[in-house]
């Protein structure tokens, strides 16, 4: 009998000690280093093999090793991640700068529309004024002449071009007007087809008068005579006109000025003057005055606030504060006077002895309409259409106008 009843058992039980090692290898996870290393290290203390040990720990080995690769697969993708973030963050960045921009030019936009609008009201406002003035205008002109439009005429120029060369007084129908009027026509100041509104050369006339008196017009229309504010409305506003105005002292020494572009606003923009494009030997008399409203004795539209100029200087007149020209103060039969009443600083400082203001169909639109039609009209002048020269022979040639409209 063999001496070995004990060695049995204690042979059986390294197998059950490996069995309960294995089961607790399996029972770890399998995938947790920190647990195969528990597992692992239980083998041991409980008498695992070196094999074995080996074998984990090649397994161990095997799991860090694919464990870093994943880890550095992982840092590569958050490294891709965070480019593309940096792309994002800039794209959002250049987007910010974008709608900044996009707003700022709606912005500009929005200004530059409400100012146009704002131009387009006022602009509308304008033309109804104008159609209200030219509406009430012709309302209160009722002292209607002939209307025969065979002895009418829209204008001295229409009177000139149908034939009729006599300085004369002629009927008129401005375009908005059903009515018609006596108008004194200068035939003898080139080119001729000059409508006179104003003529002053002795006195006999006050024009000392009240606003309503300007506006509808006083005097002789043969003799000294204003033709009143509305009629110059409607006609410098039928076509586009020039504005002329003559003067003389006492000397018989002879000037003029010459505005190419000539309107008068109607009774809501207080008769507001408009002229532009000067020529002449007299000066530039009218340039303060451009842009003014019309003022009388009794109404006072200047510019100097704690003056009334037309009260002051007894004038209607277009007054800034207060002239550089006026024609329509009160007449002194001399030119050394205090107090001058037709004077043009301009050309002299001492009062006129006459002077003459005459609109026409203005040749500087005439031109540009023709030159439009015809290119060599620009290098062919024709002689009736053209301004002339401010020199001596364009005076010479004005001397032997006649200055006193004939009856
Ligand atoms: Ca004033």
């Amino acid at each position: 009998m063999v001496d070995g009843g004990h060695c049995p058992n204690q042979v059986q039980e390294f197998p059950q000690a490996d069995k309960r090692m294995e089961s607790s290898t399996l029972a770890a996870d399998s995938k947790n280093p920190y647990s195969i290393i528990k597992s692992t290290t239980n083998q041991i203390l409980s008498g695992s093999t070196f094999t074995q040990l080996e074998k984990r720990l090649k397994a161990v080995e095997s799991m860090l090793e694919d464990q870093t690769l994943e880890n550095t697969n992982l840092n590569q993708t958050i490294s891709k991640q965070e480019f593309k973030l940096q792309q994002c963050d800039k794209m959002m960045n250049d987007y910010h700068k974008n709608i900044t921009n996009m707003f700022r030019l709606m912005n500009h936009l929005q200004r530059s529309i409400n100012g146009q609008k704002q131009g387009y009201r006022e602009l509308e406002k304008k033309v109804s004024g104008i159609v209200l003035d030219v509406v009430e205008t012709i309302s209160k002109v009722l002292n209607c002449g002939q209307t025969n439009p065979e002895t009418t005429f829209k204008d001295c120029q229409d009177v000139l071009a149908r034939g009729h060369t006599i300085s004369a007084v002629y009927y008129i129908t401005t375009t908005y007007s059903s009515c018609s009027i006596p108008v004194w026509c200068d035939m003898d100041t080139p080119p001729g087809g000059w409508l006179v509104i104003q003529n002053r050369f002795n006195g006999e006339v006050d024009f000392n008068r009240l606003w309503d008196e300007y506006r509808d017009g006083f005097g002789n229309i043969a003799s000294e005579f204003w033709l009143g504010l509305d009629n110059i409305f409607l006609l410098s506003n039928q076509d586009f006109y020039e504005l002329r105005f003559d003067l003389w002292d006492f000397e018989d020494n002879r000037a003029f000025a010459l505005y190419k572009n000539f309107k008068l606003d109607g009774a809501r923009d207080r008769y507001k003057i408009h002229a532009t494009d000067f020529e002449g030997s007299a000066k530039n008399g009218m340039q303060v005055h451009n842009g003014m409203r019309f003022s009388t004795p009794d109404q006072d539209n200047d510019k100097w606030l704690e003056y009334h100029c037309g009260k002051e200087w007894r004038a209607g007149w277009w007054f800034n504060n207060c002239w550089h020209s006026i024609l329509n103060g009160p007449y002194y039969n001399q030119s050394k006077v205090l107090s001058r009443g037709i004077s043009w600083n301009d050309w002299k400082p001492e009062q006129l002895a006459k002077s003459q203001m005459k609109i026409r169909p203005s040749r500087l639109h005439r031109s540009v309409e023709s030159t439009k039609h015809d290119p060599k009209a620009s290098n062919s002048k024709v002689n009736d259409e053209t301004y002339l020269p401010s020199n001596s022979q364009d005076l010479q040639n004005m001397e032997s106008s006649k200055l006193k409209p004939k009856s």
